[in-house]
């Protein structure tokens, strides 16, 4: 596959309501699209970053440079016999694994494509149709967070994952613990505690929770190791994990007992594979983590999933939980047993909506 150019787009999309974690609030998305030709066949990834460094250090404008000024002028003209080949030409390009991922998991598309294969039989994946969770952000109150429980129970997700922070805690998972006593029920504190809050996070044991993820720093492994040997509940690691060493250290620090595999937080769907692999041969659970993704995003998330050891729900939900309108034809929807059925077209296996997409877009790019 020879890398002809590569378009980069911004689009501008408004969520259908503010989501709030421990680190902001986000309305509105800005959102990143690499469309790349190789051998004249055109595929799609999506920049995962978010609007400002708080989850991770990468933003929408950073992968905008790293893209245009480093990673376009190194990789187009360039040649590889398969998508897995692009993490070695991008190596010398440090971190920034979000803008990698998009550009990387445009070729997988290009590959699967030219292959007449839909990408996640490509990528060995074995489930035909993937468990979903939701994650819920803080609200104002117990009362209305119940609420919203109760209508994703009813359209059938298969997990709740309830956003905390400090003095949103411990009374919010009570209250829907208590109206849900057998549901699958986890929390996502996004780094917002320390181990000065060890005895606090401990009483969340009592809530029969299937995780707490990511309660300390974003980049501490050793830290989750110190505050697992003394909670019963599970950790899971999401914004610790950036590259398959990292989760080796994790396992081998009994740092955690369940890996959230986001492909833009690890660099796409290589490293993510080879994440999944390394997990399974330790008998650690994977699922699938969101970052309030457009279509295109979520359809790279849904191939991904396909892999056996995406063994617990994840946080892959239909679009329209979070667009009026999206991006992609058909947009993914979820059954009511909380499943996607993953595509059958070749690829990503959805269609980009090339026009909506131009008329979303805010500044675009032809790198050639
Ligand atoms: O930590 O999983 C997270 C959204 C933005 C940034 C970080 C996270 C999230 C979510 C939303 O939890 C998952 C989704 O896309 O539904
Ligand atoms: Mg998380």
């Amino acid at each position: 596959m020879k890398i002809e150019s590569i378009v980069l787009r911004e689009i501008q999309m408004k969520l259908n309501a503010p989501f709030e974690t421990s680190f902001g609030t986000t309305s509105e998305r800005r959102i990143l699209l690499v469309e790349v030709i190789a051998d004249g066949v055109s595929g799609w990834g999506e920049v995962t970053a978010g609007e400002t460094p708080a989850y991770n250090p990468e933003t929408t404008d950073t992968a905008w440079h790293v893209i245009s000024d480093f990673l376009a002028p190194q990789l187009i003209g360039s040649s590889v016999a398969q998508a897995s080949d692009l993490p070695e030409l991008m190596s010398k390009i440090r971190g920034h694994e979000m803008a990698k991922s998009a550009i990387e998991n445009a070729l997988w598309d290009i590959e699967a494509q030219m292959k007449g294969v839909p990408l996640w039989k490509l990528l060995g994946g074995t489930t035909e149709e993937i468990a979903c969770g939701v994650s819920l952000g803080i609200r104002e109150n117990p009362e209305s967070l119940v609420r919203r429980v109760e209508e994703e129970l009813t359209s059938g997700y298969q997990r709740i994952k309830l956003k905390i922070k400090p003095g949103k805690d411990l009374n919010y998972v009570a209250s829907v613990r208590n109206k849900f006593p057998d549901i699958l029920l986890s929390v996502d504190a996004n780094s917002a505690y320390d181990l000065k809050d060890t005895a606090h996070l401990r009483e969340l044991d009592q809530y029969n929770l299937l995780m707490m993820e990511q309660p300390l720093q974003w980049d501490d492994i050793h830290a989750h190791s110190i505050l697992q040997a003394q909670i019963k509940t599970a950790i899971c690691l999401d914004e610790c994990i950036h590259n398959s060493r990292h989760a080796l250290t994790a396992i081998q620090l009994k740092a955690c007992r369940i890996i959230n595999i986001k492909l833009g937080r690890v660099g796409g769907h290589t490293s993510a594979r080879r994440i999944h692999n390394l997990c399974q041969s330790h008998s650690v659970p994977v699922w699938c983590g969101g970052m309030l993704e457009s279509g295109i995003g979520r359809a790279h998330n849904i191939a991904m999933s396909s892999l056996a050891n995406f063994s617990l729900p994840g946080d892959v939900s239909a679009s329209k939980r979070y667009w009026a309108e999206d991006i992609i034809e058909p947009e993914v929807e979820v059954t009511p047993q909380g499943t996607i059925r993953v595509p059958t077209a070749p690829g990503i296996g959805y269609m980009p909506r090339v026009d909506r997409i131009e008329s979303l877009t805010r500044r675009r790019v032809v790198l050639e």
